[in-house]
């Protein structure tokens, strides 16, 4: 099962030869997922040659391949990390059993939403992302843009794979469907409400990187623990992809608060004079892409999580290393609810609070990264510090977004908070301003003058070298 098929139309380590129906059906589909490439995919740049790494073979140490590509002309394959036992199930009813290598009926629907759910997110960040390459800060930066966007393609390719290789016709229409739905679209949206943000300059899309591929990193992590082998095989092999999305987004801000430090000195505090990103829009924007991507984790009280949970489906960040009791049939968890105006801690029986829990462990890991950006403000001689705004803080979903929040997670009025929500949040004139100061630098070596140039290259390259080919 390990070995990679690269010879044809579809790499993959599937056996997708010794099943040709199937087979068949994938090729089918290509067609229509190069039309969707072409039609949403990074607007221009087609036809440039970039150095990209593929994924070659599903080894931890050598799967990528870097190579000048043209972007249609990417290898989208369908890669599973190889097993190397028989696996038994790590948590929820099923505890022990061995895992499933076929659905089980009964869950049958649910894993369906769990997979297209996850499907759906892959093409909109394409989409979101489209237009960013025309206005990149450096010819690292654009091909680390269009790095981070045909990967995103191949985790479509990956969900797609398990709709057509385990629900027929269904799981068919629902391939379909992915390609149909558009980021922002009213009549059509995509599933989520991230994925229906616009994003578009580069601080957006350091801030997506970050937090919202962060969300992928852990909702993949928990994916990784599903007692559906297939679905956390798949899952597996996507993660080591998705660690170079999230340092594209970590290094990315740290790089625009290093200059927009230096530029603050400069200018006596005035960075915005000199062309740069002031802390203040920073801090906007680190508001904004964090607080809708606490959103995609789900209510914090939610039956449906609780049945993934049960059922085997979708386990917890680390299941088996960070847990010890693997079912949690009777625990509680805390979580602080609004009653009368005020905020008070209730008690939920604990499955029902397990998107909380992974929650938990997604701000926990963006606290770590705020950390290091704010050694990055000491270092540059700096007193404003960035934060992370409370969790209840301009929430769209669960059960905070009922009420209104100030960023430390006080109940003021609606008022109040709309009067301060342009001061709290990224809003149209730090878009307006984002978009003027963005404009593209093409020579190879060369950063705008709102970002630091990176530590080091791509692949031990160096900074100068022609990532991107014009
Ligand atoms: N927006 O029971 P609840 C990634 C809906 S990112 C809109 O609390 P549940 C990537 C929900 O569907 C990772 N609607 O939710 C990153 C439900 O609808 P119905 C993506 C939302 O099911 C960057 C209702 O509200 N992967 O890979 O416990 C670039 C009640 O919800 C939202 C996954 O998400 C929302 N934010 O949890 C590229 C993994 N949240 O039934 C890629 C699969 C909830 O009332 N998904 N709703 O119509 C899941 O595990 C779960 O579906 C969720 C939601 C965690 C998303
Ligand atoms: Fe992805
Ligand atoms: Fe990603």
């Amino acid at each position: 099962m390990g070995n990679v098929d690269q010879n044809g139309k579809i790499p993959n380590n599937v056996d997708l030869a010794g099943d040709k129906r199937l087979q068949r059906a994938l090729e089918h589909w290509l067609p229509l997922y190069m039309e969707w490439w072409n039609d949403m995919g990074p607007a221009g740049f087609q036809t440039n040659d970039i150095y990209l790494r593929t994924a070659v073979s599903v080894e931890a140490g050598g799967w990528a391949n870097f190579d000048y590509v043209k972007m249609p002309e990417y290898r989208w394959g369908i890669f599973m990390t190889p097993t190397e036992s028989e696996n038994s199930i790590g948590f929820g009813d099923h505890l022990g059993k061995p895992v499933w290598q076929e659905i089980p009926g009964e869950y049958r629907g649910n894993l369906r939403r769990i997979i297209v759910t996850q499907a759906d997110t892959e093409p909109a960040s394409v989409e979101q992302q489209r237009f960013l390459g025309t206005i990149a800060p450096s010819l690292y930066d654009m091909r680390n843009l269009f790095q981070v966007n045909v990967e995103e393609g191949r985790h479509l390719w990956a969900m797609v794979y398990l709709l057509f290789r385990f629900f027929g016709k269904d799981g068919r229409d629902e391939a379909e469907e992915l390609l149909c739905r558009r980021s922002g679209d009213e009549d059509k949206p995509r599933i989520l409400n991230a994925f229906n943000e616009a994003c578009d300059h580069w601080l957006s899309f350091f801030c997506f990187t970050h937090f919202t591929d962060r969300d992928g990193k852990f909702q993949l992590a928990s994916l990784a623990e599903s007692g559906f082998e297939p679905l956390a095989r798949t899952c597996k092999f996507m993660l080591t992809e998705e660690a170079h999305h999230l340092f594209v987004g970590e290094s990315g801000l740290d790089r625009i608060i290093k200059r927009s430090a230096e530029l603050t000195r400069e200018t006596d505090g005035d960075p915005i004079s000199a062309g740069g990103i002031s802390l203040e829009m920073i801090q906007r924007s680190i508001n904004y892409w964090f607080t809708f991507s606490l959103d995609l984790f789900g209510g914090e009280i939610s039956s449906n999580a609780a049945n993934f949970f049960g059922e085997g489906l979708k386990g917890r960040f680390k299941e088996h290393s960070r847990y010890e009791d693997h079912v949690m049939k009777d625990g509680i968890k805390i979580i602080p609810q609004v009653v009368d105006g005020s905020v008070v801690e209730e008690e939920v029986p604990y499955r029902n609070a397990i998107n909380e829990v992974l929650r938990d462990e997604y701000i926990d890991d963006c606290q770590r990264a705020l950390r290091k950006w704010n050694r990055t403000l000491e270092k540059a001689g700096l007193e404003t510090r960035l934060t992370l705004p409370s969790r209840r803080f301009h929430r769209h979903q669960g059960l905070y977004s009922d009420h209104s929040f100030d960023p430390e997670g006080n109940v003021i009025t609606k008022d109040r908070y709309e009067a301060n929500s342009g001061r709290w949040l990224l809003n149209s004139d730090d878009n307006d301003y984002l978009v003027s100061i963005m404009n593209q630098v093409i020579e190879p070596g060369k950063m705008a003058n709102w970002i630091s140039a990176p530590a080091r290259g791509i692949n031990g390259q160096p900074l100068e070298f022609e990532y991107v080919r014009l």
